[in-house]
């Protein structure tokens, strides 16, 4: 099967299918789209306009997390726990996750009072999320499976937030969150998700949107 995954450079939600096809060692082909003008043959294909997008032969693919499964249904590694309760409750933690990008977006883009609220946001959520993650390495314990993947894009963001400006997104208050973390940037494929220099692109996503961020940042 001849894999094809149309991306955008900054997209975390990218990022999440491309650990995943880079865990299960699955090839594929990676083509980026202009999301500020996408090619015409991109707007045929996909009812959302939205990348990730996989083309698989002649299927289309859409949506983050089930680019994922997929990825993962076609390999002989599982990469969701066996048990079915515990795979639901990945599954639940993995959309609740989801709305965090949105919390992200606006932490970036918002005036003060839009960066107050969404970071309200983002750290309740992250609270929750604390509350249920126990002190294993990953999510599930000792093996990285496709939620640690979901969560990767948000710690690698925060993580760059936090050195970018004098740690406006500490994760220092949740000890269980701080440690799995760092157990997720330190995975290859996690580190390799994204191309050198992703985050000196980020910097200057932040500065030219001029939010309230913005104003955080600290020189380089
Ligand atoms: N729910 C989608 C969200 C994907 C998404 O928001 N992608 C953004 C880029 S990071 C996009 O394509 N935006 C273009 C648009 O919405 O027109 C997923 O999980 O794949």
């Amino acid at each position: 099967m001849k894999l094809e995954l149309i991306s955008f450079k900054l997209c975390p939600f990218v990022q999440r299918a491309v650990i995943i096809l880079k865990k299960q060692k699955i090839d594929y082909d990676i083509t980026f789209i202009n999301l500020m003008d996408p090619p015409d043959w991109f707007k045929e294909i996909s009812p959302t306009g939205q990348v990730p997008l996989l083309k698989a032969d002649d299927a289309i693919i859409f949506e983050s997390n089930v680019i994922s499964e997929f990825a993962n249904d076609i390999s002989e590694t599982d990469l969701h726990p066996a048990d079915a309760v515990q795979k639901a409750t990945n599954r639940a933690w993995i959309e609740f996750s989801s709305t965090m990008f949105n919390d992200l977006f606006n932490i970036v883009t918002g005036d003060k009072e839009a960066f107050t609220k969404a970071k309200d946001s983002l750290f309740t959520k992250l609270a929750r999320v604390e509350s249920v993650k126990g002190d294993g390495k990953f999510f599930n314990g000792s093996d990285f499976a496709i939620i640690d993947a979901a969560f990767a894009p948000i710690f690698m963001r925060l993580g760059w937030i936090n050195e970018f400006t004098n740690d406006a997104l500490s994760l220092a208050e949740f000890s269980n969150l701080n440690a799995w973390s760092e157990a997720i940037l330190a995975v290859n494929e996690v580190a390799d998700s994204v191309e050198d220099g992703l985050d000196d692109v980020y910097y200057s996503n932040i500065e030219a949107r001029e939010g309230y961020l913005s104003t955080l940042l600290v020189d380089e």
